[in-house]
């Protein structure tokens, strides 16, 4: 008999409802939850692996004290005893807390409870400043409150979909599925793309607008302008729930039509067709999230896209209204709780002393943080100027994903006190911990999320918690008690840490704030086990309400009214000519953040398997570099090394590198290492996308490439890449000084008994070699050498460590990095769910199947998750393409 649990995906925020099955023998399998009203069964390629991200290889299992097992009770006693002492000698703002969007409603509440009310500082912030703060300003401004007026269904509803700064196949890939079938159904819609690479999001894409970095403020005003000018907006509701649209209309009237084309880089005749299309269709939804959030001018960019929503009256009717896609999974439970720095808890003004005086009534507490604290970036600067001196991080890794992270790296090590609650041993961030605190990951633990939509979820339990791992919400619980609050932490269950939430915003509020569950404030741990994804405001004694916000305006405001933001665009000027180049960063389809989960799945790391700069042909040559070389990209703040991907995707002058690899998985690839602590001036989100680099090509004096069933060790090369594979491990490297010997390298790094003898080929003309242990029949390493980029088939030869090898053929075979004629290649992973890779899809076409769902009835390639249908389908057209030329 195997067990189901409804739960939710732990990524992104679209928080899809899933199936998890515990099977007799203990083994999990996962499936969309048909029911749940996000995906209706679907999932993505990250949800469908999660099975394989959930075993306890490298997890935290004990607390640890300076890396010597502890226990619990020493654990928090020092914690605690380290806070107070700290504050009593130093007052309240020298501790900070940064937490993150992946932790549960329930965690993030006591934690924000703790800081704000008991300890009475600012100082906790979180990893949702990177991600949404933009998006929280922006709503702010206009609203007077952090709404996101909008439900999923609207996307399938509009006309014209408009997706600005989003990569909404890879990043929200069942909202693209959603949006996708929408489309096919009623192909009279239309779906922009604004983004200045050409993503795998256009491929459904009407028109493609490849916008120059941060040139959104002025498509925008431009956009605002010309509903003006060509009397598309709405009199009436301008009047009736609005302020402040003259100011608006001077601001963007004083840009003139030249100008937006110079800063949005576009042709005339598309900045045209995209103002027409907006100015004529009535249901248009934009949907915004990290081109948009990550700039310097993010919240402005915010504005600038409301701006045209309210002048229209085109907000919170069905298939209408501007749409914050968050990111993590719980980015909204965040600010529901106000994990944020500058927010107070249930969406009320941490400035307003009406609040402050309310949210400190209801917790009863000794004290209520009477300002805002520092926003990430500050933060890590207190934490490197020793204004902070104790510092709790929980469930981020900020030394990978902060920007300027070699100095976050050197504040961590320098700061007096550091304790890391995560559920893996060796991460970037908890190398550098004086205690370490074992979480409970996805499966383990149980609580609420809120996704992109308002609907609140349960994650719920079905795994034992490992070793000796609690949840994140009992630790910081168990520390305030012992901090003395021992009535305001006497929480036994998260069921009653979401109803005192509940409680809170439901507290004084009737109708004054948009953030009310008051109607859970009561509810017991059964109703809370059973809960079913709800939507809120669901405030205590109505009927459940309309979904969507504002078409009657009754914003939040004082006056109940929106008000338009007069914005101007930011300037443009590179003053530094030594860094030429932009750099923009972001995700791929089958990575999650600083991979510390889906670097452990061989499908997901099978898609791309190294960090890499995706550079436009022409740039290309101009730095030296061809396709598959080396490329170093370096600013002011930091270096990386990584593999060159030669393509007109991307824009000329720019550069695009991912910010998922960090340390654990390569040499010198922590891409945020490069990026420059800049940030919005209202928001205090950092620039993640506009990063002026320069780059040269990285010359090696050798390039490898290595399969191994153990992981290697000590990898010490200028360049190293390495990945879970099917069997084992694959390493891509490149030397400046050459190994001595390369069969002891081997050996060392790879764990070979010395009684092995390899098997090897060396070619002193060319440089090559190739080297392969066996024990066995069995594959142990193989490692092939060249002066140039190693050309061997990659996932046949990773196929080889899975494979048998008594034959001696096979054995040559693999020295010769070649697979047998009997043999094919499947080339690099498409489809992650049925493993298909690129060169099987393309003898498919060959054999006839020129379409997406023919190629997907050959293979299964597509049929499951489908986020790799739009890859399918440009794979298609280029051998069409070919074919015919
Ligand atoms: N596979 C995968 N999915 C994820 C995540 C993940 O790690 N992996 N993380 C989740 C999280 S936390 C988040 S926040 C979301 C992020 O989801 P997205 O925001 O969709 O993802 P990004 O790749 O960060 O950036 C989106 C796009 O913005 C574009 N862009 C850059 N500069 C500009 C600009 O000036 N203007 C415009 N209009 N566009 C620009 C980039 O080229 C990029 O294609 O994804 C979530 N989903
Ligand atoms: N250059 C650049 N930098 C960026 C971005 C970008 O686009 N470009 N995007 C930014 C954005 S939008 C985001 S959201 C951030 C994300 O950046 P991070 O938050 O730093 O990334 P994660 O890898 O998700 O880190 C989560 C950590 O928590 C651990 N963990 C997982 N589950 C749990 C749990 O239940 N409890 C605890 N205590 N720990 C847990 C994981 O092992 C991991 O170490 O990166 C930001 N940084
Ligand atoms: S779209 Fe994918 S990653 Fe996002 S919640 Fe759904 S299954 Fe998870
Ligand atoms: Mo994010």
């Amino acid at each position: 008999m195997s067990i189901e649990t409804k739960t939710t995906c732990p990524y992104c925020g679209v928080g899809c409802g899933v199936i998890a099955r515990v099977d007799d023998a203990g083994k999990v399998s996962v499936k969309g939850d048909p029911d749940h009203p996000a995906n209706f069964g679907r999932l993505c390629s990250k949800g469908s692996a999660l099975a394989e991200t959930i075993d306890l290889d490298g997890r935290l299992l004990h607390p640890e004290i300076a890396g010597q097992r502890a226990s619990w009770h020493e654990a928090l006693d020092l914690v605690a005893r380290r806070l107070s002492e700290t504050i009593a000698e130093h007052g309240p703002d020298s501790v900070a807390f940064y937490v993150s969007g992946q932790l549960l409603t329930e965690d993030y509440y006591v934690a924000n409870k703790l800081m704000k009310g008991f300890i009475g500082s600012g100082n906790i912030d979180t990893n949702s400043r990177l991600c949404m703060s933009s998006s929280v300003a922006g709503h702010r401004r206009a609203f007077g409150s952090d709404t996101v007026p909008g439900t999923y269904e609207d996307i399938e509803l509009a006309d014209l979909v408009i997706l600005t700064g989003s990569n909404l196949a890879w990043c929200h890939p069942v909202i693209y599925q959603r949006l996708a079938a929408a489309k096919a159904a009623r192909p009279t819609m239309k779906i922009v793309v604004i983004d200045p690479r050409r993503t795998m999001t256009c491929d459904i894409a009407d028109l493609h607008l490849a916008i120059r970095p941060d040139g959104d403020v002025a498509l925008f005003l431009g956009l605002f302008e010309h509903l003006i000018t060509s009397n598309t907006i709405d009199q009436n509701y301008i009047a009736e729930h609005t302020g402040g649209f003259a100011e608006a209309f001077a601001a963007a009237g004083a840009l003139s039509f030249n100008r937006v084309l110079e800063l949005t880089g576009l042709p005339a005749m598309q900045l045209r067709e995209f103002y027409r299309l907006f100015a004529q269709t009535e249901k248009v939804v934009t949907c915004y999230s990290q081109g948009v959030n990550q700039s310097s001018s993010g919240t402005d960019k915010v504005n600038a896209i409301i701006n045209c929503h309210l002048a229209t009256g085109r907000i919170g009717r069905p298939g209408i209204g501007p749409f914050s896609l968050t990111g993590q999974p719980n980015a909204m439970g965040g600010r529901e709780v106000g994990g944020l720095a500058n927010m107070l808890a249930a969406h009320m003004a941490i400035e307003s002393a009406l609040d402050r005086d309310r949210v400190q009534r209801f917790w009863q507490s000794p004290r209520i943080a009477g300002k805002p604290g520092l926003k990430a970036v500050d933060m890590f600067r207190a934490v490197a100027d020793g204004r902070i001196k104790a510092l709790w991080i929980m469930a981020t890794n900020p030394v990978v994903s902060m920007p300027d992270a070699d100095a976050v790296e050197a504040a961590i090590r320098a700061c007096p006190f550091v304790v890391v609650s995560d559920i893996l041993r060796e991460t970037d961030t908890t190398r550098h911990a004086h205690v370490l605190l074992p979480s409970l990951g996805w499966g383990e633990k149980d609580g609420t999320v809120t996704n992109s939509e308002r609907r609140i979820s349960r994650q719920r339990q079905f795994l034992a918690a490992p070793g000796e791992a609690r949840p994140d919400w009992w630790q910081m619980a168990e520390v305030g008690r012992r901090m003395g609050f021992s009535q305001a932490f006497s929480f036994r269950t998260n069921a009653e840490i979401f109803a005192e939430h509940a409680g809170l915003s439901g507290f004084e509020n009737e109708g004054s704030r948009d953030f009310d569950i008051g109607a859970y404030q009561a509810i017991a741990t059964e109703e809370y086990d059973a809960l079913t994804p709800f939507q809120w405001p669901q405030p205590a004694g109505a009927a459940p309400r309309i979904t969507r916000f504002f078409a009657d305006g009754g914003f939040y405001h004082s006056d109940r009214k929106a008000r338009f933001v007069a914005i101007e665009p930011p300037a443009t000027d590179r003053t530094d000519r030594r860094f030429p180049l932009t750099l923009n960063t972001g995700r791929v389809r089958d990575h999650w953040h600083t991979m510390t989960r889906t670097g452990k799945s061989a499908r997901l790391s099978g898609h791309i398997a190294e960090p890499f700069v995706e550079i436009h042909p022409r740039d290309a040559i101009e730095i030296g570099v061809a396709e598959a070389g080396l490329v170093e990209i370096e600013s002011p703040h930091g270096k990386v090394i990584v593999r060159a991907l030669v393509t007109e995707r991307q824009a000329r002058g720019s550069l695009f590198v991912p910010m998922h690899w960090n340390d654990s998985f390569a040499a010198k690839a922590r891409i945020d290492a490069v990026v420059a602590p800049l940030t919005d001036p209202i928001s205090g989100q950092p620039a993640s996308k506009n990063v002026a680099v320069c780059a040269r090509r990285f010359q090696a004096s050798h390039y490898c490439f290595t399969v191994s069933t153990a992981k290697p060790r000590d990898l010490e090369s200028a360049y190293w890449a390495l990945a879970k594979t099917d069997g084992g491990w694959r390493t891509e490297l490149a030397f400046d000084l050459v190994p001595d010997d390369w069969v002891s390298w081997c050996r060392m790094t790879f764990d070979i008994p010395v009684d092995l003898e390899p098997l090897g080929y060396a070619d002193q003309a060319s440089g090559d070699l190739r080297l392969a242990f066996f024990d066995g029949e069995r594959l142990l390493a193989a490692l092939f050498v060249a002066r140039q980029p190693v050309a061997v088939a990659r996932n046949w030869a990773i196929a080889q460590l899975s494979a048998s090898h008594g034959n001696l053929n096979k054995r040559f075979a693999l020295i010769a990095g070649r697979p047998g004629a009997d043999t094919i290649d499947a080339g690099a992973t498409v489809c992650s769910c049925f493993s298909v890779g690129v060169n099987q899809i393309i003898a498919a076409i060959r054999d006839g199947c020129h379409s997406v769902e023919a190629v997907g009835k050959k293979l299964n390639a597509g049929t499951n998750c489908g986020s790799c249908r739009a890859e399918i389908r440009t794979i298609i057209d280029s051998c069409l393409a070919a074919a015919a030329e």
